[in-house]
């Protein structure tokens, strides 16, 4: 493995324990994880792989083999800048339960496709110390702890879904969670039997703005369910009668949030039945509504949405966050090659820069590897 040999060069040492964690796509479920709603991610086979040995102080010597040059040495938590900072906060969330380390990272998660590499990053690093301190923590609280030190000690107020598809994700699963109780349930997804292909079209594209408006649609959803005197917009049962006493953008997210996560319960129930190829319909249903009511969508999103469909997908949605980043697509295999061609020519026809293309089975979560 080469962040052994990595960890081996730098630090004179193999190292004591080596785990991988994945990055994920979310086939359904967007903006409703800090709405206290329900989630379907599953996991996809890129991610972050950490070989970690403990210190005995508290410094903590970090290397990539995405950034090439010296171990960056880190003394104290508040040194830490740039992707560092997902590891540090980690550590910092562990507080007194550890001391330093010594580790070497190495990461396949596309950069930029809005895949979750940071969470993969967090819950690979957040597993190997568990393992290695005999913390005993659950991988929910593993996705929890990782969450915080993004929350907290990045800044960043994102949800539960990613770190949690990261830490709980089944090979051949998608993850049902309810990110009210944290219950969660492995629901079988085999598109293959089905004739199908999970295509990821990567825009390419990240918009700058993308994390000041996320923190102002999270906002917006937490206001509107102080309005509607309700705990969540989870918990919105009459949606006529909330969007009567909202107004403007509180109304357009009321009726995503809640549509979006009957959109979930009704795709759950499409699978079980084993009508797979009819979810593409709810596919494109989420992305109208991150499109128009959640305004969360991007030129590059919505052409490789459209396009796809043109040329022949069942159903297509942006995946994650929004403003850039990936969409995905439901395909039958044998469409594959007409999808791709149809997204390629409207991209040229657009003027934007090509897009890329992955196609994803659900993977397996974190586990260790050494
Ligand atoms: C980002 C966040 F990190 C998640 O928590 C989730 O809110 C997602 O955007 C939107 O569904 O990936």
């Amino acid at each position: 493995m080469r962040v052994v040999e990595a960890f081996r060069a730098a630090y004179g040492a193999a190292p004591q324990t080596v785990w991988r964690a994945p990055g994920r796509v979310n086939l359904i479920g967007e903006h409703t994880d800090y709405n206290d709603g329900f989630v379907l991610p599953f996991a996809v086979p890129w991610g972050v792989t950490a070989a970690i040995t403990p210190r005995t102080d508290d410094t903590i010597r970090l290397l990539s083999l995405q950034a090439p040059g010296e171990p960056v040495t880190i003394a104290s938590h508040d040194q830490s800048a740039g992707w560092t900072r997902y590891v540090v906060g980690v550590f910092a969330m562990l507080g007194e339960r550890v001391r330093g380390a010594d580790i070497a990272i190495d990461g396949d998660v596309p950069q930029g496709a809005g895949l979750s590499s940071s969470a993969a990053l967090e819950v690979a690093v957040a597993s190997a110390l568990n393992d290695l301190h005999g913390l005993g923590l659950t991988p929910m609280e593993i996705a929890l702890l990782s969450q915080k030190a993004e929350n907290d000690f990045v800044g960043m107020p994102c949800g539960i879904m990613d770190q949690a598809a990261s830490a709980l994700c089944q090979e051949g699963h998608a993850l049902f969670l309810d990110c009210r109780s944290l219950a969660s349930r492995n629901i079988p997804l085999d598109l293959a039997a089905h004739g199908l292909s999970m295509l990821i079209i990567d825009t390419q594209v990240h918009h700058q703005h993308a994390d000041g408006e996320y923190a102002k649609r999270r906002a917006e959803c937490e206001s509107a369910a102080r309005k509607l005197g309700v705990p969540a917009l989870r918990d919105v049962t009459d949606l006529a009668a909330a969007l009567d006493q909202l107004q403007g953008d509180e109304r357009k997210r009321t009726m995503h949030i809640v549509t979006e996560n009957h959109r979930v319960e009704a795709l759950i129930g499409l699978l079980r039945a084993g009508a797979v190829a009819e979810i593409g319909a709810l596919l494109n249903a989420s992305h109208l509504s991150l499109r128009d009511q959640y305004e969360v969508s991007s030129p590059e999103l919505d052409v490789a949405v459209e396009a796809a469909v043109k040329g022949g997908a069942r159903g297509a949605r942006m995946t994650g966050g929004g403003f850039g980043g990936s969409a995905i697509a439901l395909v039958p295999v044998d469409r594959l090659a007409s999808v791709e061609e149809s997204v390629t020519g409207a991209y040229a026809e657009h003027g934007f820069q090509a897009p890329r293309f992955l196609t994803t089975t659900p993977a397996r979560g974190a586990h260790r590897l050494a």
